[in-house]
């Protein structure tokens, strides 16, 4: 993508109404746009960046057996009424009338609409375990909204929402989701810590919530150390081995973690001192079981190898991306701007070209963006008539894994510079050798 082409509208000036680091950092990268309270476009840096964690939810929870389905954001009162949340969610719930004088809502979750699917189709426990799920939009009339896309009151949600015939089953799927949640959140960059937790309006008896430690973060969130140095689970885990995946979360769920809700003094007292971390934290998953809250007065049953009926046992699993793109930029960045994992940024490289204009630079700077991108590079050329150094500032506060840097007298040796924005190393590379220098050092 050629800069002088794209969308960025970049902020020289700090947003006075951002107060912790991403949200300031989004604005000024031109990465979203407030449009109400709680209420944001995602231009397209932004969006970029949300489609890619996007991804990597889908490609996790397929890998685990659930598939993708999309439903409505607006929802009937009837269905709510159903299970008894139509009153009991309060003034979260964003609620509308259509031209028929209906009521309706915007929904908040989904586990009344995707029970309403399952009791229409399925019969039989031949037919599960079943785990649907979709990335749509929520709305939560939070009473605070605030940090931008971190508690808003529109956000993106990817809800799943499992079914089994029985209580065993359920907790096996819910160990799916726990495992599968682990390899999401480290491969977009992050290391987040299941914690026992608090169930809230979902309802239940068995909830943790990840959480990524920082600073800013909402919750305070008590765990051993240990946690820090837990090996993830690999891409070749066998979901369809339970015993396998209870035994992944035996491991996750044994040294002490806890949100403040559930913390418990007596516990938390037997970590070593030397390995208690009490700290912030942003949740940016919340996984849930609760067995029959739903399928019982919506009347969701299958018919069981017994031959009787059955309420099915459920549990959901939520993973906010809209927030887990601010949360990201919480734990990496620098006084100078966001630092992109690689799995995650929106591009992999900035091309810098320091002299527009000079034949040269311009030469050199079309060779290497058409070989990168062969190569399968995502670059972002910066062909634009800026000084060089307003080039440098923007490639730092958009945060890319790679600078390419052509000017006027590395080019003169047939060399350009590239500088790695995490670590700052520069390194001065021949013309030709760009891309092999680029995808070793990758
Ligand atoms: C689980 C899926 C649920 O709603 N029902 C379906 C269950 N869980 S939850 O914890 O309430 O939300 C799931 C995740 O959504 C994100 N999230 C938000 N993100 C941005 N702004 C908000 N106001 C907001 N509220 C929830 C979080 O990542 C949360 O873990």
């Amino acid at each position: 993508m050629r800069l002088s082409q794209y969308f960025l509208p970049i902020l020289k000036e700090n947003p006075r109404e951002a107060e912790i680091v991403s949200h300031r950092l989004m604005l000024r990268a031109g990465m979203i746009r407030q449009q109400g309270q709680g209420s944001f476009s995602w231009l397209p840096l932004g969006k970029r960046v949300l489609e890619k964690v996007n991804t990597i939810i889908r490609e996790e929870q397929n890998r685990a057996g659930a598939l993708e389905i999309l439903m409505p954001t607006i929802q009937s009162a009837e269905l709510w009424r159903e299970s008894g949340r139509y009153d009991a969610y309060g003034k979260e719930m964003l609620r509308i009338r259509d031209r028929q004088d209906r009521e309706m809502l915007y929904g908040p979750t989904n586990e009344e609409m995707v029970t309403e699917i399952f009791r229409s189709y399925v019969k039989s426990y031949k037919d599960l375990p079943l785990n649907l799920y979709h990335i749509q939009w929520k709305f939560r009339d939070e009473v605070r909204p605030r940090f931008g896309v971190m508690r808003s009151r529109e956000f993106l949600m990817k809800d799943a929402y499992s079914f089994d015939l029985d209580y065993e089953g359920a907790k096996a799927a819910y160990y799916r989701m726990f495992v599968s949640y682990l390899r999401t959140f480290t491969r977009v960059g992050m290391k987040a810590i299941p914690m026992r937790a608090d169930t809230g309006p979902i309802g239940g008896d068995l909830s943790h919530e990840f959480i990524i430690l920082a600073e800013t973060g909402e919750s305070q969130v008590y765990c051993d150390k240990a946690y820090l140095d837990l090996p993830v689970p690999g891409a070749d885990t066998d979901f369809t081995d339970d015993a396998a995946i209870a035994g992944i979360v035996e491991q996750w769920t044994t040294p002490y973690a806890a949100t403040d809700e559930m913390h418990d003094e007596d516990a938390w007292g037997q970590v070593e001192a030397g390995k208690q971390l009490a700290a912030r934290g942003i949740e940016v998953g919340h996984i849930f079981h609760f067995g029959e809250k739903y399928s019982k007065p919506m009347g969701a049953k299958v018919q069981g190898p017994d031959g009787k009926e059955h309420f099915v046992s459920m549990g959901s699993y939520g993973i906010g991306p809209s927030r887990l793109v601010a949360g990201i930029i919480e734990a990496s960045h620098d006084e100078n701007g966001i630092v992109w994992p690689e799995e995650v940024a929106p591009f992999h490289v900035a091309l810098i070209n320091m002299k527009t204009g000079d034949a040269a630079c311009d030469a050199a700077c079309d060779k290497l963006y058409g070989e990168l991108e062969a190569a399968g590079r995502e670059v972002l050329y910066d062909d634009t008539d800026s000084r060089a150094g307003g080039k440098f500032a923007t490639a730092d506060l958009i945060g890319l894994p790679w600078q390419v840097i052509v000017g006027p007298r590395g080019l003169a040796a047939n060399e350009v510079e590239i500088k790695n924005r995490k670590t700052g190393e520069r390194r001065t590379v021949p013309l030709d050798n760009v891309v092999a220098a680029l995808g070793a050092s990758a």
